[in-house]
């Protein structure tokens, strides 16, 4: 679709930037907050780069007013943060930590203070390490309770100043990270546990949108989904079955669910037949139609481009978490599909493809298959900075990588794609969960590494004042 005249972002358009609880708070101990999977699981060798955790991370806990001071100054309108549960409920239920909850009360009255939009996600991975040991997390139905009390504790506490909820974050990547790679806890790699423990995820998911609809019924809420648009690596029917099979197994598996709250058929019948399928109790398929969100939350990075994969082919394959460009490697389901190198598009360091069009197809997608209001949650570049001698960051690659995402966004408004905001990932450099602090993304570049913490200073990038003035001209000056 070639528009001859583009119409502007929408005067509300919320241009924001994204955050999460582990990778920029530090604290990991303090003031009464529990272990979470991911305090846990960093201390294991091996399982990181260089064996990064977020135990200080960059100390947005003790340093969130400098932080905010300088969203206000770039003008931002929304900022996207995660609680962590482990500092709200220690053990995970049971008795809430009031210090914690003080501190996200400190946050979000900053933020207004500042006229920035709080966008408030439940759930960005750090469950519990006590729910883990107690009945091992999202395996078990117990948590389903555990999570909706948890959340309803949020919203009567956050619900009338917090307008937009993300429930969970990246169901899909970190379920996969966490149940077949083995590389996010809890560090398992069996097809059957993960199909299980995604769909109680699911039912997790659907009681807190249910709960959210009484607590803070004027409010908005919508997981957010890590969105990669499969794409065949040719036109020969094989690689368009692959891209087909791709696309309902590692997205629609997910979005049908949030969105109307069945599985689609083909791959479900597909994981019977294998003896994967999740159980589905009864009462089940009542409570997930209850889950439906008011926007589905898009975390894009890149489009993944798929060939056919025999049934004796690749299942695994090693990924770049060095920034050593070429090292990731290919992976797939066999009989399904398998990731190719797409010849047409440039990758970052990390072997990620960069494809702004790409975003603008996934948001097309979306859009025409559900017909909701679509929330960008995340997107960006994760590359390497450098500081120049007078104390600049010239980050031009993190301006074009952005500029042209935003151009489709602009291009998807113009085809007719409801999307109500746009939030980079990320405002201040943090730490990338198993690449270290090297894979920079903020605007704002914060002064450690892996091996020293440093002084933590804040330094304002090029991106930051480009993003400024993107941000003063609602979109016309990108
Ligand atoms: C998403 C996560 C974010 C963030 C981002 C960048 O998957 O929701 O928390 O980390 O990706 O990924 P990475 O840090 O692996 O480069």
């Amino acid at each position: 679709m070639i528009h001859q005249r583009l119409r502007p972002f929408p005067d509300h358009f919320l241009w924001g930037s994204a955050s999460a609880a582990y990778q920029i708070e530090g604290a990991w101990n303090e003031d009464g907050k529990g272990l979470s999977v991911w305090d846990v699981f960093t201390k294991i060798p091996g399982k990181t780069f260089k064996g990064s955790n977020g135990d200080i991370a960059v100390d947005h806990y003790h340093r969130f007013k400098e932080d905010v001071a300088l969203m206000a100054e770039m003008g931002l309108k929304a900022y996207r943060f995660s609680v962590s549960w482990p500092r709200i409920f220690p053990q995970g239920r049971g008795e809430a930590n009031e210090s914690g909850l003080r501190f996200y009360d400190d946050l979000i009255n900053e933020l207004l203070a500042h006229d920035i939009e709080p966008v408030l996600t439940l759930y960005h991975w750090d469950l519990p390490q006590a729910l883990m040991d107690e009945y091992g997390g999202f395996e078990s139905r117990r948590i389903i309770e555990d999570f909706n009390a948890y959340c309803v504790t949020l919203y009567k506490r956050y619900g009338g100043r917090v307008k937009y909820w993300v429930s969970l974050n990246e169901q899909n990547y970190n379920f996969n990270h966490g149940f077949i790679t083995a590389m996010h806890p809890p560090g398992v790699k069996d097809r059957k546990r993960f199909y299980e423990a995604n769909h109680i995820a699911f039912l997790a998911n659907a009681k807190a949108i249910d709960s959210f609809r009484r607590y803070v019924p004027d409010g908005k809420i919508g997981p957010s989904f890590a969105y990669s648009p499969a794409y065949p690596l040719s036109s020969r029917p094989d690689d368009i079955l692959a891209f087909e099979n791709a696309e309902e197994f590692t997205n629609y598996w997910w979005l049908d669910m949030y969105c109307r709250g069945t599985y689609p058929d083909i791959p479900l019948k597909y994981l019977k037949e294998k003896g994967w399928a999740p159980t589905i109790e009864d009462g089940d398929m009542e409570l997930l139609a209850k889950g439906k969100p008011d926007f589905v939350g898009v975390n894009y990075y890149q489009t993944i481009t798929y060939e056919m994969n025999p049934l004796d082919g690749v299942s695994e394959g090693k990924m770049n978490t060095t920034g050593q460009k070429g090292s990731n490697q290919e992976t797939g389901m066999p009989g399904l599909y398998k990731t190719k190198r797409n010849p047409h598009l440039e990758t970052s360091n990390w072997d990620w493809a960069i494809d702004p069009i790409g975003l603008r197809i996934g948001l097309r997608r979306i859009s025409s298959r559900y017909g909701l209001p679509l929330f960008i949650t995340e997107n960006g570049l994760g590359e390497f900075d450098k500081v120049e001698n007078d104390g600049t960051i010239h980050d031009d690659y993190r301006i074009a990588y952005l500029r042209a995402h935003l151009e489709q966004c602009r291009q998807a408004l113009n085809d007719g794609v409801d999307l109500i905001g746009y939030c980079s990932w990320s405002f201040t450099d943090l730490l990338s969960w198993l690449n270290g602090y090297q894979k920079r993304y903020g605007f704002v570049y914060i002064n450690r590494d892996e091996e020293n913490v440093k002084d933590l200073k804040r330094i304002k990038k090029d991106s930051f004042y480009w993003y400024q003035n993107v941000i003063q001209t609602n979109g016309e000056e990108l």
